[in-house]
């Protein structure tokens, strides 16, 4: 009893501890912050509520009955098997609190699943190791990765305590205007992904060769993160979701930016050795990295090594076009514009990070194009 009573102080403690020292940990289901994660959380209460009810009802009567009716005070075991009344009774009982639960569950469930009448759909791709989203109608169209800071302190095994929102950061989050119905619709370019932001009330899964739709409707402007959260490969953990909600002028103004910049031709001119060094030891954290790793050792077996690799260290332009065209087992960086292809190849030769020494530079003017990408 004491070893119990123990236990369960320091228990109290330990939770009372956790919860001072970190306030969002609660126990209970987030609300968030649309109407139907609002919704969600106000189903779950109600149907915890009433298991609270069933609960002390239950074992109420049983312990009641268990202490008063006990044998020591000569009670005798009732005997009413088959009784056909009290079988009808708790039969009846039980479908009548289902039935009463089903009616609000369903009518939430019919309402999450609600797509019709939205006012914008926005595709989004679960990518290895990334997601990629697509305004359709609008034009806008980008990939949103693993924030750098993040990336690097993983990578690196420096420490990520400064690193602010640590692995919940990326590069470019998803905007949307709030008050607006948004469509969703789900798919995946290799394994199953999961989209989850919890402030949003669900998570849906993007299924390769398949579409899943979903809605919400953000009442609040704000930063809401989530997690890839289907077990999708080695870095599964490293997709992070970033939603910025913002109202509707700004998110306007967003669009036009963001439209203007994507088609800004890119800057072909000449760079020096240190800029396109710079450069591609971006290019190559934001793209390489995860197969290839931050020392180039890639990953025996399944990614092979770029440190010493003949491929990397012979002639350039067998290089622009491998890479361009990519292989059954590597994507085609086609999508990468020639001064970004450039700085990574003058990186992932002449790195001594990663081992290679070839000594030359790789200006955007040399990248021709060997394969041509629709979405250019
Ligand atoms: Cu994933």
């Amino acid at each position: 009893m004491k070893k119990t009573k123990q236990l369960f102080a320091s228990a109290t403690l330990v939770t009372l501890g956790l919860q001072s020292a970190h306030a969002d940990y609660a126990l209970n289901l987030m609300q968030g912050v649309t109407k139907v994660s609002n919704d969600i959380y106000d189903l779950h209460m109600l149907i915890l509520w009433v298991c609270v009810f069933i609960g002390i009802a239950v074992f109420g009567t049983m312990f009641y009955s268990m202490y008063h009716h006990r044998k020591s005070r000569g009670h005798q075991a009732a005997n009413f098997h088959e009784n056909t009344t009290v079988e009808i009774i708790w039969t009846i009982i039980p479908t009548i609190i289902l039935v009463a639960m089903a009616i609000p569950a369903t009518k939430t469930m019919i309402e999450l699943d609600n797509v019709q009448n939205s006012d914008m759909s926005i595709k989004v791709t679960g990518k290895q190791w990334y997601w990629d989203y697509e305004y359709l109608g609008t034009g806008v169209h980008f990939e949103s990765h693993l924030d750098a800071a993040s990336e690097k302190a993983h990578r690196d095994g420096s420490d990520p305590h400064g690193v602010p929102h640590y692995l919940l950061n990326v590069d470019r989050p998803l905007v949307v205007p709030v008050g607006k119905k948004i469509r969703f619709v789900f798919t995946s370019a290799d394994v199953i992904h999961s989209w989850w932001v919890p402030d949003l009330g669900w998570k849906k899964d993007a299924n390769p060769g398949f579409i899943n739709e979903a809605w919400t409707s953000v009442d609040k402007p704000g930063t809401y993160r989530g997690q890839c959260t289907e077990l999708c490969g080695r870095d599964h953990g490293f997709m992070p979701i970033v939603v910025i909600a913002m109202e509707q002028n700004d998110y306007d103004n967003w669009v036009k930016t963001t439209l203007a910049k994507q088609e800004e031709k890119p800057d072909l001119s000449d760079l020096s050795r240190e800029q396109l060094m710079a450069n591609g030891a971006a290019v190559y954290l934001k793209n390489c990295v995860s197969c290839h790793q931050i020392d180039g050792a890639g990953a025996p077996g399944d990614y092979p090594a770029l440190r010493g690799s003949a491929k990397v260290n012979a002639g350039v332009d067998p290089l622009i076009g491998f890479l361009q065209a990519g292989t059954s087992k590597m994507p085609s960086f086609a999508k990468l514009k020639d001064n970004e292809l450039a700085a990574v190849i003058t990186y992932i030769r002449n790195a001594p990070e990663l081992g290679n020494k070839v000594g030359d530079e790789i200006q955007p003017k040399a990248i021709t194009p060997v394969y041509d990408d629709d979405d250019k």
